[in-house]
């Protein structure tokens, strides 16, 4: 813990200043997506309190039922971001397609891909939710940005983070120079340095997946699981299962208490569930910053070439030992 008060906003602007040559448009996009956040903060914490839960009517590209709130994220994080100058393109997990920025605004040399609330099933129960975002520098040379700035692999972001909305809020992001996290201090809007430089164990004790699909798994995930849930001190087993269904809050527990998150390809899912582009890159960059492993069962995740923009991926991320282990089953039959 800091004993400095830093806010995200010098902290960026410090960041910035270690690296010559920086011209500010950078730091503009972390600035800008903070705003959005702390929007979105502000109508999460009060959902229960307005008349905007429930389903908003729609379904996104995935079939699945939007709530409101979703719909809301995601046009605040657009409209924060629309006319910065920053951006030349950005894409999320509620549209089909790529949005281009509107033909009014000037175009800029980076790509925002975002999940814009994240575990929006649990708004309801009054359990954490979160956004999820990703950084890359544009690849076309001209005009507005286009499908192939979006699909760029995983270890071309520069930068990716998340939040998670919980009993405090707090904003987790990395720029390929560690992890820094962000607690937001409600009275007076700002998020502040808490947790500088996280490192996950190398090691956990906590297991966290959907067991409820185990039917669906293979071989290999039921073996390895079963392993889990065996006696043997050295390796703290047996581990202890904890899984919220809720991707930020999950990953944001692995990464400060170590251990392994992981959703798997199953029968239903052959490709997993999760989304590559909103889900797996941005936080297989922050667990591999902070020291840690993620990849898709053969590979690391930000290696996979995409093709789609809403390609899944199985994710098995978290400690570097307990992936390890976990490649050792998974991959038997690879
Ligand atoms: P969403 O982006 O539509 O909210 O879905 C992703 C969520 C993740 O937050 C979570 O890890 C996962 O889906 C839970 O899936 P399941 O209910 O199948 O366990
Ligand atoms: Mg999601």
């Amino acid at each position: 813990m800091s004993n400095k008060v830093i806010t995200l906003e010098r902290y960026i602007i410090e960041g910035e200043r270690s690296h010559p040559g920086a011209t500010g448009n950078f730091s503009g996009v972390l600035r800008d997506l903070s705003l959005a956040i702390k929007i979105i903060w502000r109508e999460v914490t009060k959902a229960g309190l307005v008349n905007i839960l429930g389903m908003a009517g729609s379904e996104n590209i995935h079939g699945e039922s939007q709530k409101k709130l979703d719909i809301f994220a995601d046009e605040t994080i657009f409209k924060a971001m629309d006319h910065t100058g920053h951006l030349a393109v950005m894409g999320t997990e509620e549209h089909d397609d790529i949005l281009p920025i509107p033909d009014k605004y000037p175009i800029g040399k980076y790509v925002l891909l975002f999940d814009p609330l994240d575990g929006s099933s649990n708004i309801e129960a009054n359990v954490s939710v979160g956004t999820i975002f990703s950084v890359y520098r544009r690849i076309s040379q001209v005009g507005k940005g286009m499908l192939m700035d979006c699909i760029q692999p995983g270890y071309k972001q520069i930068a990716s983070g998340y939040v998670v909305y919980g009993s405090s809020t707090m904003l987790v992001y990395t720029t390929g120079d560690g992890v820094h996290g962000f607690t937001l201090d409600p009275s007076i809007g700002e998020f502040l340095l808490s947790h500088e430089n996280i490192r996950i164990p190398s090691r956990g004790k906590i297991y966290s997946v959907n067991e409820g699909n185990y039917r669906y798994w293979t071989d290999g995930v039921k073996k390895y699981i079963k392993h889990l849930q065996e006696e043997d001190a050295p390796t703290h087993r047996p581990y202890s299962a904890r899984y919220i269904g809720s991707l930020v809050a999950d990953i944001h527990r692995t990464l400060l208490y170590g251990g392994i998150f992981l959703y798997p390809a199953d029968t239903r899912f052959p490709d997993g569930k999760l989304r590559l582009m909103y889900e797996g890159n941005p936080l297989a960059m922050i667990v591999e910053q902070a020291g840690g492993a993620a990849v898709d069962g053969s590979r690391r995740i930000l290696d996979v070439v995409p093709t789609r923009l809403h390609q899944r991926t199985p994710v098995f991320m978290g400690s570097i030992d307990d992936v390890a282990d976990c490649q050792r089953f998974v991959c038997a039959g690879c």
